[in-house]
């Protein structure tokens, strides 16, 4: 890769990419919360924000506040925070599956959705608790004058409850998701088995907003799209209730749950701060991920793999959700040694083959370095394991590095070519500038902060 950015002098190149990754987050805020993109996503996910608020405190820990908060207000009275909260002021049909689609405030009314925000029903991986530590921990000061912990650690444990409460759809003790969009990677191989069984929404009921800004061979199949359409269809229509639909798709993900984990032990930090009793947050981190060691490490993989709830099978397919248990700081040293040794393995080739970690197995037959999780990079998913390797004892300066290089030459893509870095998907993308402005304060400060 070479670009002006990449050739410049190194302080330079640092600045540029920081003055860069500032626009990018400061054009895309809305006023009280930032969109991935002002294009293709055109209102706030869910673990878009978290890590978006993760990068905005090194700009202003105020605004990565508001950026939960805004989130959060949304939440539904049942615990559940919602993958999209729509912005009123953009037009309905900017964006598909909308507000007119999901219509949060009259089908969700009984689970307790809120009246006076228009949401989706789903929900995305918890990163939540993690990104309101890591927020606070940027200016105590300026949390506790304005009652940041205060206000969202009650919020953040109801959220945690939903979960734990409502979503161990198969009694193992593990969280399962009940929609392809719910664990973030839409379209990974992992969900084609599952998928399978889910008979497509006709093409004509309903019009693919995300084609007139994406590449078509970059997204998912119009075959897939109908299939998700008619989950969420059929979810919404059973009142987003759990109990009571009937979920044809169950997965237990390892990375979804690895994400609550991890954020479990936040906010045993967060009740720590607030001179709150910790203990159930570390017991309930110490009881997941048991569950998760129990359930989805496959030792001859070397790596957790996902599992159908329906069949109570392993689904043999590798993605990068199996390498993400590395985020858990008490994981075993064994298994995290395992997950290392895989990540720079034939199947993900960090540091040899892969400039950056795939989403998708290498050697898998559905690999694709373009399709949507079907094998191209994301900032975030590296960013995870870039925290996870150095939280278990792993090299990450060049991962670091050469993250930083490819957020630069591809003017912050959505995600990249794995094996070359080129850019992919809508450019500006908010988590991509979020995620180098976070290890450039780490670079910044010349420390590890946590
Ligand atoms: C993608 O997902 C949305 C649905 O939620 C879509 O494809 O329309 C995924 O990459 C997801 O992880 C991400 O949160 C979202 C917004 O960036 O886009």
């Amino acid at each position: 890769m070479t670009t002006t950015l990449a050739t410049a002098p190194e302080g330079l190149t640092r600045l540029r990419l920081r003055q860069e990754a500032t626009r990018v987050l400061l054009t895309n805020w809305t006023g009280n919360s930032t969109v991935p993109s002002h294009t293709l996503y055109p209102h706030q996910w869910s673990w878009d924000s978290a890590f978006i608020a993760i990068g905005l405190r090194h700009l202003s820990p105020r605004r990565a506040q508001r950026e939960l908060e805004t989130l959060l207000g949304a939440q539904w009275a049942d615990g559940r925070i919602p993958h999209i909260v729509f912005n009123p002021a953009v037009r309905p049909d900017a964006y598909f599956p909308g507000p007119d689609f999901w219509r949060s405030s009259t089908s969700g009314r009984a689970a307790g959705a809120p009246a006076w925000a228009e949401t989706s029903g789903i929900v995305q991986p918890p990163v939540h608790a993690l990104a309101a530590a890591l927020v606070h921990e940027s200016d105590p000061e300026t949390s506790r004058r304005r009652g940041f912990l205060e206000r969202l650690y009650p919020r953040l444990t109801a959220w945690h409850d939903y979960l734990l409460h409502e979503r161990d759809l198969t009694g193992r003790g593990l969280v399962c998701v009940v929609h392809p969009w719910e664990p973030g990677m839409d379209n990974s191989p992992c969900w084609d088995g599952p998928l399978h069984r889910i008979v497509p929404a006709p093409g004509s009921s309903f019009s693919r907003v995300d084609l007139v800004h994406g590449e078509q061979a970059e997204r998912p199949t119009d075959l897939d799209y109908g299939r998700y359409v008619r989950l969420a269809a059929d979810y919404r229509d059973h009142g987003y209730q759990d109990t009571g639909t009937p979920h044809p798709f169950v997965v237990e993900d390892p990375g979804f749950n690895a994400l609550l984990i991890a954020s479990e032990h936040a906010l045993a930090d967060i009740a720590e701060a607030l001179d709150r009793d910790p203990q159930q947050h570390h017991e309930r981190a110490d009881a997941l991920t048991e569950s998760l060691l129990r359930h989805l490490w496959q030792p001859e993989a070397g790596m957790f793999l996902c599992r159908d709830g329906h069949t109570d099978t392993v689904i043999e397919e590798r993605s990068v959700t199996g390498l993400l248990p590395l985020i858990i700081p008490s994981l075993p040293s064994q298994v995290a040694a395992a997950l290392q040794h895989t990540a720079r393995g034939p199947h993900f080739g960090l540091g040899s083959t892969t400039v950056l970690a795939p989403s998708y197995d290498l050697q898998g037959t559905a690999f694709d370095a373009y399709r949507y999780w079907r094998g191209p990079a994301w900032f975030n998913t590296n960013w995870l394991l870039e925290r996870g390797l150095r939280h278990h004892g792993g090299q990450t300066h060049a991962l670091r590095e050469r993250l930083l290089d490819a957020a630069g030459t591809s003017n912050f893509a959505e995600y990249v070519d794995p094996r070359t870095g080129q850019g992919r998907g809508t450019p500006h993308f908010s988590w991509t500038a979020a995620v180098v402005l976070d290890l450039l304060a780490r670079l910044q400060d010349g420390e590890e902060p946590r």
